[in-house]
């Protein structure tokens, strides 16, 4: 039996508090299918009462409940089974991110579901590991620096990787005690939702792990500004982010916020140009388009520029676009109509710029009523124009020449984003100085994105707030306290026992 007829699309999709599935208490919202063009769901909101609710079961777990009690071993168990039950679970979970993203389901199966599995498994092993420090530099006494969970988080999470993304933000956050509200995209609700299921049956404490769904500025900005919430972690669009980090102040809840991303990914000639080919479209047209690290600033150094450019459209023309359930298919629909127009509006823009489109820049109703684009490649004039600085978020390169790898800095960091880059070089001298001018938070060298989970993940400028791996999660998610005491009784003075 094959999994779409074995799994079961839910109807309706409420909220999850307490360990339970709850119904929503707001308006009904469409869950549309992005490759059927059509709703195949609904969504019940969650109005700020139940978000109310759903922060109270988050707060009472956190104040009486066992979770932050438990022995680490006894969370790494837990962990450790949600990862093993996202693996024996992900084709269903695959399926299910499919029917509301339009994210191809191979990729899904295997990039996105390993990825969500071993966040649990990578929380696991790190809080086996980590430690607190001692000084004892001040003769006399010692002071321990501990940490404890912070309370309550607020994570919000978008559409373009809800189970990859919100897997992550969850796995963090509990690890370390804390316990949380999680308010997944409006858009994309399904996995997420079946996810939680599963970390419940894992044995996961109820009101560790409550989900509130509904739309942002109603559901998502109830969530943030509730005053029990201690932590937001938030992914998602540039000017989300800062109303959040706006409204998340009125009672100083510190923020991370992984944004957006005008990334460059920068080509020079002394590169393996093959690899660097390879590289760049897959930069660009993987999770169709729609990824916040995308490489969509496509630099190459003038003396291959022609040929690069060439051979870059006619792979981006070939690639087999369509039906996201369909095993050959490499670029999938866009994730909503809105994204659509977005990325066709684009195409028109770099034309009034004065650039050129090479290829795309339409829609492709021949596939039907899905919001498909066709993979599109525009020259600009240069990298002040709107489709060098915007962040699109669709299959839509914009490439650039330059010279001198002074040129490719300037261009590279002429930028309002700083999240990553890209350099393809086998010169050292080039690829230092690179690495050490770009002003980002990331820097991939001869490589496609290969996130280390060790590693702090984030971006500078309006690329974001704060990192996301191992340590930076554990300083987020917890707060210090330092207890301290003399080795030996001190001297005091003894106030009001004079003569
Ligand atoms: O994202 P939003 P949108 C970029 C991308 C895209 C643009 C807009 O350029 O075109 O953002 O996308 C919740 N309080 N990225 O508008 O609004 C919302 O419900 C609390 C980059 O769809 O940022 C959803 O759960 N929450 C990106 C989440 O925020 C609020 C991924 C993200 O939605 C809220 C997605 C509010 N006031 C888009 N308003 C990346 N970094 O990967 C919205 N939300």
């Amino acid at each position: 039996m094959s999994v779409a007829q074995s799994v079961r699309l839910p109807q309706r999709v409420g909220a999850w508090i307490d360990g339970q599935p709850r119904p929503g208490t707001g308006e009904e919202l469409p869950i549309v299918n992005p490759a059927l063009g059509r709703p195949v769901s609904v969504l019940t909101e969650s109005d700020a009462g139940q978000v109310e609710v759903a922060v109270g079961a988050a707060r009472a777990a956190f104040e009486r409940g066992p979770w932050p009690r438990w022995s680490v071993e006894r969370r790494q168990a837990v962990l450790r089974d949600i990862q093993a039950r996202l693996l024996a679970h992900a084709e269903e979970l695959a399926w299910l991110e499919c029917q509301n993203t339009g994210i191809v389901l191979r990729e899904l199966r295997q990039r996105h579901l390993p990825r969500a599995a071993a966040n649990f498994g990578f929380f696991a092993d790190y809080i086996g590991q980590s430690a607190e420090h001692v000084y004892r530099q001040t003769p006399g006494y010692v002071s321990t620096v501990m940490r404890e969970p912070a309370g309550v988080a607020a994570l919000i999470s978008p559409w373009n990787a809800p189970v990859a993304l919100s897997s992550m933000q969850i796995a963090s956050a509990i690890a370390f005690g804390a316990t949380c509200v999680i308010k997944p995209s409006e858009q994309s609700p399904l996995a997420v939702q079946r996810m939680v299921e599963l970390m419940h049956e894992a044995g996961l404490p109820p009101g560790v792990v409550n989900v509130v769904n509904g739309r942002g500025p109603v559901t998502g900005q109830a969530l943030v500004a509730h005053p029990d919430v201690r932590r937001v972690c938030f992914t998602g669009g540039t000017e989300t982010g800062r109303r959040i980090m706006e409204v998340a102040a009125s009672h100083l809840a510190p923020c991370t916020l992984e944004l957006g991303g005008k990334s460059a990914n920068i080509v020079f000639a002394s590169a393996n140009l093959e690899r660097a080919l390879d590289g760049a479209l897959l930069g660009i047209f993987s999770n169709n388009g729609q990824q916040c690290l995308a490489g969509s600033r496509i630099l190459v150094q003038r003396s291959v520029f022609d040929d690069f450019a060439a051979r870059f459209v006619e792979r981006a023309r070939r690639l087999r676009i369509g039906d996201p359930m369909d095993a050959a298919t490499e670029l999938g629909p866009l994730a909503s109509q809105a994204q659509l127009q977005r990325v066709l509006r684009y195409a028109e823009l770099a034309r009034e710029d004065g650039g050129s489109v090479l290829t795309g820049g339409a829609a492709l109703p021949s596939l039907g009523p899905g919001f498909y684009a066709a993979p599109t490649v525009v020259l600009a004039l240069d990298n002040a124009c709107r489709v060098a600085q915007d962040e699109i978020f669709g299959p839509f390169a914009t490439l650039l020449p330059f010279d001198r790898v002074d040129d490719a800095l300037a261009i590279a960091n002429a930028s309002r984003y700083g999240l990553v880059s890209y350099v393809w070089s086998d010169h050292l001298p080039t690829v230092t100085a690179m690495t050490e001018g770009l002003r980002t938070g990331v820097v991939w060298v001869n490589t496609p994105m290969m996130r280390e989970l060790r590693a702090p993940f984030g971006g500078f400028k309006d690329s974001g707030v704060g990192r996301q791996g191992g340590a930076a999660c554990e300083a987020f998610f917890t707060e210090e306290k330092v207890v301290t005491w003399p080795t030996t009784p001190p001297a005091l003075r003894r106030l009001g026992a004079g003569p």
